[in-house]
């Protein structure tokens, strides 16, 4: 069967702020209280997704959530009109005041597991809405998370939309940010990746482990995968507590390549024998390890090397690296760059792209995208505003210009005329998207 690899990129809310909120997220610790630019953000944001439309590839995209998150507020136990629940929130609980109007959910690498149909024994294509339960201001995604799903992927004789984990630790899940899809090419069958960094129940030192076994084997049962092609391998707590808190942030894989840092996985050897057993008579795995004498984990993390999209593009032979501008800033990065694309192996280019806005706060070009592999009866059956023409990246750009602030600062999120600010905003984007029904 022919597919094609679909990314819906996360559009960035009018909220974007920097609020500190994500221990172990190195970025997100060193600008908390920056005064962040919401308009360029989503404006950049969007121009990757136009670089993606030009080189021919199909583009998706799903719109942010509502901010703030009133109900959070509520259940914090600030009650009264609109204005006032802000206000009482702004000067007693400042911090959830941040919470609430985080626009985390532009990451749509974690808004989701998504196995194909082609892996699947159902043959539909399977999405699980990530719990996103380790961090407080992630875990108020999920149900809004799902219903933007519901509302595109809604026609369930090709989709199944599954609700997120239970809201446990045991089940900690951040969704496609640690799983990584293999295969010969996209609509044959393939091989899933998925990388835990905790037992359920286990204390373990150090950053948090946002990532437990049992959520990984149970998202596999659901999904129908065939058990010897699912691989679950345990990332490197060195990885998390040197600030890689997601797996992208040490590993991309595309087609039957593996593009990761030697020190990512706590058993590399293992956990690529495994890998070529899963992928016995599909295809055979191309592992491109760096070693830390090349790059060290301290220059991957901060670079973002490995959170880069990892792409077969029409008419290109070899794998396309699109990695952030901050790859080539940095020495180390861009000469281990330039090596990769000299040789002969999988991977022959490398593009930059800017996201700065969404890096400060620990999101790379590859964060900012859910991977689904789609047939094209699937992409026929989706909700087709949620696909991007450059008039419609036109379109959403003029709402972000006229209705988006280019400079938010922690303070401003006590102004309670910016919450309708957001909520105009996002309905105007909805209205392009025609998904009229989230507002
Ligand atoms: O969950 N940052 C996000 C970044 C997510 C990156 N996603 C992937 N690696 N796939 C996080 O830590 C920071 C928000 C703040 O501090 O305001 C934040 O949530």
């Amino acid at each position: 069967m022919s597919a094609r690899e679909v990314n819906f990129d996360g559009l960035i809310g009018p909220s974007h702020n920097y609020g500190g909120l994500s221990d172990g997220n190195l970025a997100s610790s060193r600008n908390a209280g920056d005064v962040s630019n919401p308009r360029e953000a989503a404006l950049q944001g969007l121009e990757k997704m136009r670089t993606l439309v030009r080189a021919g590839l199909t583009q998706g995209v799903l719109p942010p959530l509502p901010r703030p998150n009133f109900d959070l507020l509520v259940s914090a136990g600030f009650h009264g009109t609109d204005q006032q629940i802000i206000d009482q929130a702004a000067k007693r609980a400042p911090r959830l005041l941040k919470v609430a109007y985080s626009a985390s959910s532009m990451w749509t690498a974690n808004a989701a597991t998504v196995s194909p149909s082609a892996d699947t024994q159902d043959g539909r294509l399977h999405l699980t809405a990530a719990n996103l339960s380790t961090m407080l201001h992630r875990s108020l995604e999920h149900p809004d998370t799902t219903a933007s799903l519901q509302a595109i992927f809604g026609d369930d004789k090709h989709f199944s939309v599954h609700a997120a984990l239970p809201m446990h630790p045991d089940f900690a899940d951040e969704g496609a940010a640690n799983h990584v899809r293999l295969c010969a090419s996209h609509g044959a069958p393939g091989v899933e990746l998925f990388v835990y960094g905790r037992e359920p129940g286990e204390d373990r030192a150090g950053f948090p482990a946002r990532q437990t076994r049992l959520s990984a084997e149970s998202i596999a049962r659901a999904h129908g995968l065939k058990p010897d092609r699912a691989v679950i391998v345990r990332q490197s707590p060195e990885a998390i507590n040197a600030g890689a808190f997601h797996n992208d942030v040490v590993c991309v894989g595309a087609a039957d390549t593996l593009f990761f840092h030697e020190a990512a996985f706590e058993n590399t050897e293992a956990t690529l024998a495994e890998l070529r057993s899963a992928a016995t008579g599909l295809f055979d795995l191309k592992p491109v390890m760096v070693p830390d004498s090349e790059v060290s984990l301290e220059d991957a993390i901060r670079s973002y090397l490995f959170n880069s999209q990892l792409l077969v593009m029409p008419g290109e032979s070899r794998l396309v690296l699109v990695a952030p501008t901050e790859v080539q800033e940095a020495d180390s990065t861009r000469a281990y760059c330039e090596r990769l694309v000299a040789g002969n192996g999988p991977i022959g280019r490398v593009q930059y792209v800017d996201v700065r806005q969404s890096m400060r706060n620990g999101g790379g070009p590859a964060c900012l995208r859910l991977r689904v592999v789609m047939t094209d009866a699937e992409l026929a059956a989706c909700h087709q505003g949620a696909l991007l023409t450059e008039e419609r990246i036109d379109a959403l750009q003029a709402v972000v210009r006229t209705a988006y602030r280019d400079r938010l600062a922690p303070e401003d999120l006590a102004d309670s005329s910016f919450a309708d600010e957001c909520r105009i905003a996002r309905e105007a984007l909805l209205d392009v998207l025609e998904l009229e029904e989230l507002a």
